[in-house]
């Protein structure tokens, strides 16, 4: 099944949405496959965001990613990625509708508490980065519960 990359920023971990954020995606259906909290050094941080390493913001975004431990985590499930960047709301907190998770719980675009692969291939890329020694494969009892 797909699998995406979720990662709480730093301003997440220290608002204490944590639990909140790993209950969206349990209650929705999906599946942890990893997870582990990290202090990011920058040229990891600079690697994990380089499509953007052009954009004026990229200085500001790693720094801000630097400046606390983050939770990263692998969800699995049908149509992950997609639903997962639904569940988290537009870029721009502004912007994301009203219970999605930014739309929830942030205002600034530099401040917005999580970040969730935008495509099947860049969640394989991103994980293959954040897990290097893969994740755990386990199969939830109540999987014919929410798969049909
Ligand atoms: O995938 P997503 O996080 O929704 O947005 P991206 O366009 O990939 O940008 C990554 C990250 O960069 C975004 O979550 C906040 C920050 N950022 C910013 O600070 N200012 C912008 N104008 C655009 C993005
Ligand atoms: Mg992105």
């Amino acid at each position: 099944m797909e699998q995406t990359f979720i990662m709480i920023k730093p301003d997440g971990v220290q608002r204490g949405l944590v639990g909140e954020i790993i209950k969206t995606f349990e209650q929705k259906g999906f599946y942890l496959r990893g997870m582990k909290l990290v202090n990011v050094e920058r040229p990891f941080a600079e690697k994990h965001y380089e499509d953007l390493s052009s954009k004026p913001f990229f200085e500001g975004l790693v720094e801000y990613i630097i400046s606390g431990p983050v939770v990263a985590m692998v969800w699995e499930g049908k149509n992950v990625v997609a639903t997962g960047r639904k569940v988290i709301g537009a870029t721009n907190p502004s912007a994301s509708d009203p219970g999605t998770i930014r739309g929830s719980f942030a205002v600034e675009i530099g401040r917005n508490v999580i970040h969730g692969s935008d495509s099947v291939e860049s969640a394989k890329k991103e994980i293959a980065l954040w897990f290097p020694d893969g994740t755990v494969n386990w199969q939830s009892s109540l999987h014919p519960w929410i798969y049909e």
